[in-house]
């Protein structure tokens, strides 16, 4: 028993010390300290050792198994230490690095574009309206003249939703929703999506209008040709030349198509003798607008008595006046989203 417990103590001085990880703690403490532990066993055999050694044997016993408690306490102090001193070292954050960049972004030119319209009529005085870009077939077409027959539903090749429902090919049936629950007089424009089917490097499936208009006793063409004219000077910057050319829409009489002198050759359609102009195709002029005097059949679809009041309206395409403003080519450009064009319109 004496030699064991010599042998024991040599045994236990050479494991303790420095430990480099708790399970190599955990193995020590069962293989001396468990149930079958060697210092357990020890302990346990003490009663087979003769009485007048057993005080003795029992104290040098006792004193060798608080002396491995205190060390596997200690040594379990020190790797936690030691697992902090490593966080600190290897989680430290190096302020002097670069941070990540944010990218900051632009407003879309199609966006831009439509404010800069809208702003031009807040300053007329004309209000927003907005409405669904579902739509029923007898606000998209009915109320606005074009019955089912009519050639204008085949010139306008609509998005059928179901149940009869269709994805608006105009603004328009935002107007006639105003018309229906409001009395003039009223000066509203209607911004927004609308859809059709279509799709080349001038035509898109979904593209933006503005259409406007103006109701109340005694409005006339005259009333039309000044806002217009005003609207288009305001847009393209200067005094450009504005020209009124008949034209015919179901939902106005009369009806007029406006043109503007080209951005281009400023209306002298031939840059040299042997070549023309390749905005305006040598004409000098570019169609921006439609427009006209409201159809009395339009104001008895909503109500209004067209013996009591007129009114004008107009419509015109956002990504147009955006590709003739900036100059570009295609039309799909808008939809691609592509950071380097979207980039040039901070
Ligand atoms: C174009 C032509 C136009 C209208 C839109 C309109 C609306 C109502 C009543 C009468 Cl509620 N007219 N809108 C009138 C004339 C032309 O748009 O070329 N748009 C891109």
């Amino acid at each position: 028993m004496k030699d064991s417990l010599e042998s024991l103590r040599g045994e236990i001085a050479a494991r303790v010390g420095r430990f480099s990880n708790e399970q190599e703690i955990d193995q020590l403490r069962v293989e001396y300290l468990g149930r079958k532990g060697k210092l357990t066993l020890m302990l346990r055999s003490l009663k087979e050792v003769p009485v007048k050694e057993r005080p003795k044997i029992g104290n040098q016993l006792n004193r060798l198994r608080s002396y491995l408690e205190e060390q596997i306490e200690t040594g379990l102090k020190e790797l936690r230490v030691r697992e902090k001193e490593r966080l600190l070292r290897e989680e430290r954050i190096d302020i002097s690095l670069p941070g990540s960049r944010l990218e900051r972004g632009s407003i879309h030119p199609i966006t831009l574009m439509m404010d800069e319209i809208i702003d031009v009529f807040l300053g007329m005085g004309f209000e927003i309206a907005r409405g669904p870009d579902i739509e029923d077939d007898y606000h998209n077409f009915e109320a606005l003249n074009i019955p089912k027959d009519h050639p204008a539903r085949d010139m306008q090749d609509t998005f059928f939703v179901t149940d009869g429902r269709l994805l608006r090919t105009h603004t328009s049936p935002v107007q006639i929703r105003v018309m229906e629950t409001r009395q003039p007089p009223l000066q509203i424009i209607a911004p927004g999506a609308v859809y059709r089917h279509d799709d080349d490097s001038t035509h898109s499936p979904i593209f933006h209008q503005v259409e406007g208009f103006m109701v109340d006793h005694h409005i006339t063409f005259r009333d039309l040709k000044g806002v217009l004219t005003h609207f288009l000077h305001q847009i393209f910057q200067k005094e450009i030349k504005v020209r009124f050319r008949p034209s015919f829409f179901p939902f106005t009489e009369p009806s007029a198509e406006v043109d503007i002198e080209c951005l281009l050759c400023s209306g002298k359609g031939s840059p040299s003798a042997q070549q023309s102009c390749r905005v305006c195709k040598g004409s000098g002029w570019l169609e921006i607008l439609g427009s006209g005097m409201i159809d009395p059949s339009v104001f008895q679809f909503v109500g209004y008595s067209p013996e009591k009041f007129s009114g004008f309206a107009f419509g015109m395409g956002v990504e147009r006046i955006a590709m003739l403003k900036f100059r570009i080519e295609d039309i799909r450009l808008f939809f691609q989203n592509d950071i380097r064009f979207l980039r040039q319109f901070r």
